[in-house]
């Protein structure tokens, strides 16, 4: 799939709609892959800005470990051999001492599958201990314990073309606009052609996803299962029953409708639990009931919850009831989060399952892997689930432990704890491709991985579709694939032969022969079409959906013949009793906190924030709350405040979007200590899990809002570094050249000028410095420039009085400051060059706020259409299509207000 003409054709690696990229020169911007099935050549502002990624800031390079005696927090290089030695002596000598159980692996849905298959067959098969979880436990383990209830296995039965022939499409605690904009830009072209295609949105937040929602229901926080309670009941009543699919392909309908009914109570009483209007809810129950082509797509705010698992089924219940599933349009469908979910679950990458959809089980199907792996051993049972794997070594059972791609000291629950445990633990290695994380602080060893474009193996997105991820870049420094320092280090602990893989594809051919193995089709999940690739087959394998039962022949949909994967081939209606939160708002702790995505970060932003595109939109960590919410805490909108929990806090800009309730509030996950002084949400979040599934309650947990006060505020620019040692808050972000800092003090600076040449690190004699100084207002203003270029500027003043900020980045661009610019940095002001263009809006043509108000305002625009006929903006991934529509709302509202 590489040439001159076509480039090298790979996959995004952010999230799971899994799109296709086209990379048409190493160092040239990516396009999309037109001829992928899941993007047909679109891509969202992540996906267009991966080229901004692939930068040598912060890259892990080289194995590091770390010397106590020379004093605290040295690193020191060593070879990968010998780093590889210390890995399997440590692994080995903890197991002799303590037992297998005594270690453990920490992995991630951002693996490859062949890096995922070999860590796996390692620990569980090698080792024999099942202690190997993945964050995928945080994001899609509720999703599978669901399936394996409702169907018997982990089957997602549908495919993306599924929302393009639906007539209705139900998208319940997804913010699919912004977490999987190609899949929602797909979504908003079906209903630009077909307006009849409706869609209901189910999230307590209104969220930009609901911006072209018919209708949206703000359920109150986890209050899913009543809402799908009541319409399994609807349905029952209103003749929307599939009954000879019920009677010939299910069982469990009578003790699942029956618990429904006493749970739903009328509609009136559903209506307040779930705190919708009846009108609302009953809108919806008579669409679904009337609307065949239903699609249900279900995201976080089902499966991050203590009751996740039983949210999922009683979605399923619903599409079981009306027998919609398997068939064109229809069908429940679990969007997964990262790239690698779908092939983490292949593999059986969490601490409950074994291998290609074998379980523990059955001695069968243990039985059945060892042989086929001809290991010594085999796990007899279950390892621990994440948050239980990390209490584990809280309380120093687990000894040591290596975390691969992913960032737990920020993504858990009590994530205060986890640092802590790790801190206890004796032998911490972590694998990443960037040096500088909140857990790579933890480590004792250091492995430098691939990242994206170096990396070469296969991913399955959301709808069971393998494709190739492709390297078309040199691994830098000393860099190597997680599935050769797992092969490595298995082949010190004396498994050489087992693990002696040379290529992906070598690893790919096992993992695709043990699906098939002894498999008489019991097991949907099947590569024997797969099987026995040459080296030039994987490397130029098209995308393809599994089960693959023939060379090149995937498959859209599974289920739809009405032959589940139980052994009596039926589906299961699984009863679902709702569970009030183990922790409920009191009043020391009245708000319920929310937390998730924004637009344009990934996750801990180890790669996202090196992108200055990406941080335009949303630069800084911030809560949202309600107006009336805000004023009662005494927060101001744009203003700092300390959100409080019983595990951790944490300090953040106050916001209010307009897109909470009141007693809610959201916090993004992305800010972390390498971004912000204290901004981990994860500390806050209730280690509360689902019984069944292991996953976090991340999206419920008590909190109160309080005041941070600050006795000065600022902002600077720097090509440098700064003294964060001297500030009580700050967060940064990347901008073109250089970093930008928002932050705050406390106490009296006696010398601003001082100060401020301290804290920027200016220590030349006499440096071109510029500065204004009002000391009746406590204003200061400085700019240091050297030959001709500004290397830093910085702001403070009381309060939050700060100059507005986004057009201060394009200064650094220039090769020389003119007398303009000079006036421009000490007046904050622009005065040439054009006005402040305002928070950046559309990432993609890098079009703020300010500049898309002016041209409504002044050019009578109306439609977001004509907006991007105008400036372009909205018109490449869409995303912000959502925010654009609410400036044409909110000029629209002045107007009214303000007739001419
Ligand atoms: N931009 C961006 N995109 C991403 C990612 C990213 O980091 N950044 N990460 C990827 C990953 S790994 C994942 S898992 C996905 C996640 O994708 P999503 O699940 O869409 O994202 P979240 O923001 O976590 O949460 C989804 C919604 O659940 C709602 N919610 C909260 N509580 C409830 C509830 O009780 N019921 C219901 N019905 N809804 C509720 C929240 O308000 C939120 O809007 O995104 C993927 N895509
Ligand atoms: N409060 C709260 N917490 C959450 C969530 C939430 O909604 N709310 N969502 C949860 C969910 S769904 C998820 S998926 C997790 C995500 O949380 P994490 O997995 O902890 O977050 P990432 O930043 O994606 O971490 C990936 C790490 O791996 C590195 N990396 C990237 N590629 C590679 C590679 O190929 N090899 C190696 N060795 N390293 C690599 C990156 O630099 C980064 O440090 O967060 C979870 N935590
Ligand atoms: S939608 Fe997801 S997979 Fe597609 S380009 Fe965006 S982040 Fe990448
Ligand atoms: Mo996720």
């Amino acid at each position: 799939m590489s040439g001159a003409d076509a480039g090298v054709l790979t996959t995004c690696p952010y999230c799971g709609v899994g799109c296709g990229v086209r990379v048409p020169a190493a160092d040239a911007a990516v396009q999309g892959d037109v001829t992928h099935p899941a993007n047909g050549g679109r891509l969202c502002v992540k996906g267009s800005t991966l080229h901004e990624t692939l930068v040598p800031q912060g890259r892990l390079l080289q194995p590091l470990q770390r010397v106590a005696e020379s004093g605290p927090d040295t690193l020191q290089p060593l070879a990968w051999d010998a780093a590889l030695d210390r890995i399997a002596a440590r692994f080995a000598r903890t197991i002799a001492e303590h037992g297998p159980d005594s270690v453990a692996f920490y992995v991630s849905g951002q693996l490859l599958t062949e890096d995922y298959y070999v860590a796996n067959k390692l620990m569980k098969g090698y080792i024999g201990s099942g202690n190997i979880d993945t964050n995928s436990r945080l994001c899609m383990s509720s999703a599978v314990a669901g399936h394996k209830r409702a169907f018997g296995e982990d089957v997602v039965p549908g495919c993306y073309e599924d929302f393009e022939v639906a007539d209705l499409i139900v998208l319940v605690g997804s913010n699919t606009a912004w977490c999987h904009p190609v899949l929602y830009q797909r979504i908003v072209a079906a209903k630009e052609r077909r307006p009849a295609l409706k869609l209901v949105v189910v999230d307590p937040r209104r969220t930009p996803t609901c911006d072209l929602a018919d209708l949206h229901l703000p359920l109150l926080p986890g209050s899913d299962v009543p809402l799908f309670n009541g319409l399994l009941v609807w349905l029952a009543a209103h003749g929307a029953v599939d009954r000879d699919f019920v009677d010939g392909h299910t069982r469990g309908l009578d003790a699942a409708l029956a618990v429904a009914r006493d749970s739903a109570g009328d509609l009136d009483a559903l209506a307040r639990q779930c705190g919708v209007q009846r009108e609302r809810l009953e809108a919806f129950y008579a669409l679904f009931a009337a609307t065949e082509k239903t699609v249900t797509l279900f995201s976080q705010g089902v499966n991050q919850s203590g009751q996740g698992t039983d949210k999922v089924n009683s979605i399923i219940n619903c599409h079981l009831l009306s027998g919609r599933i398997g068939r064109p349009g229809m069908g429940p469908f679990s969007m997964t989060g990262q790239p690698n979910a779908m092939g983490g679950r292949e593999v059986g990458g969490l601490a409950n399952t074994l291998a290609a959809h074998l379980d523990f089980a059955e001695p069968a199907q243990r039985a059945l892997v060892q042989r086929f792996w001809a290991s010594p051993r085999i796990a007899e049972r279950p390892g621990l689930k994440a948050v239980d794997l990390f209490e584990a070594v809280h309380a120093g059972r687990i000894k040591a432990i290596w975390i691969v791609a992913t960032n737990p000291v920020v993504s858990l629950p009590d994530a205060d704890r986890v640092r802590e445990a790790l801190r206890r633990c004796e032998f911490v290695v972590v694998s990443d491709v960037v040096q500088h994380t909140d857990t790579a602080q933890l480590a004792h060893l250091l492995l430098p991985a691939l990242a994206w474009g170096e990396k070469d193996g296969t991913v399955t997105n959301s709808e069971r579709c393998i494709s190739r991820q492709r390297a078309f870049r040199p691994a830098p420094g000393e860099a190597r694939p997680d599935w050769w320092a797992f092969a490595g280090v298995a082949a010190r602990m004396g498994w050489a032969e087992a693990f002696a893989y040379d290529t992906p594809a070598a690893i790919f051919d096992e993992h695709a022969r043990l699906s098939a193995f002894e498999n008489d089709g019991a097991r949907r999940f099947d590569l024997r079409g797969l099987a026995g690739l040459t080296r030039a087959e994987y490397d130029a394998l098209a995308p393809i959906r599994w089960p693959v039962l023939e060379r090149g022949q995937g498959t859209d949909r599974l289920y739809g013949d009405g032959r589940f994967s139980h052994a009596d081939g039926r589906a299961v209606f699984v009863p679902t009793a709702p569970v009030a939160p183990a922790h409920a708002p009191d009043a020391g702790y009245p708000l319920v906190l929310n937390t998730g995505r924004v637009r344009d970060q990934w996750h801990t932003m180890t790669r996202t924030g090196l992108a200055p595109t990406l941080g335009a939109h949303l630069p800084e960590p911030y809560v949202d709350l309600h107006p009336a919410d805000a004023l009662a805490c005494g927060v101001r909108d744009g203003g700092l405040a300390r959100v409080i929990s019983r595990w951790g806090s944490l300090v953040v800009r106050v916001r209010s979007s307009g897109e909470l309730r009141r007693g809610q509030v959201f916090v993004p996950i992305h800010w972390n200590d390498q971004f912000a002084s204290d901004a981990r949400v994860g500390a806050l979040v209730n280690p509360v899990v689902d019984p069944l599934s292991g996953e976090p309650e991340f999206k419920h947990t008590p909190v109160r809002v309080e005041e941070f006060r600050a006795d000065w505020h600022g902002l600077a620019y720097t090509r440098g570094t700064v003294d964060l040692q001297r500030l009580a808050w700050w967060a940064r972000v990347q901008t073109t050249a250089a970093q930008r800092y928002e932050f705050a003090g406390r106490g009296v600076i006696a010398d601003r000028a001082q100060w401020a040449r301290a804290f920027l690190g200016v220590d030349e004699p006499a440096p071109d410095w510029i500065e204004y100084r009002d000391d009746g207002s406590g204003v200061y203003h400085a700019a240091y420039i050297r030959d001709g270029r500004l290397q830093a500027c910085l702001y403070i003043a009381p309060r939050e009085m700060l100059p507005a900020r986004d057009w201060f980045a394009g200064l650094f661009e220039r090769l020389r400051l003119s007398l303009r610019d000079r006036a421009s940095l000490m007046a904050a002001e622009p005065f040439s060059g054009g006005a402040d263009a305002g928070p950046q809006v559309c990432s993609c043509y890098k079009v703020g706020r300010n500049t898309i108000l002016k041209a409504i305002r002044e050019q009578g625009l109306s439609t977001p259409r004509q907006v991007t006929a105008c400036l372009k903006a909205g018109g490449n991934c869409g995303s912000c299509l959502p925010e654009i529509r609410g400036l044409l709302a909110e000029c629209a509202l002045v107007e009214r207000a303000e007739p001419a």
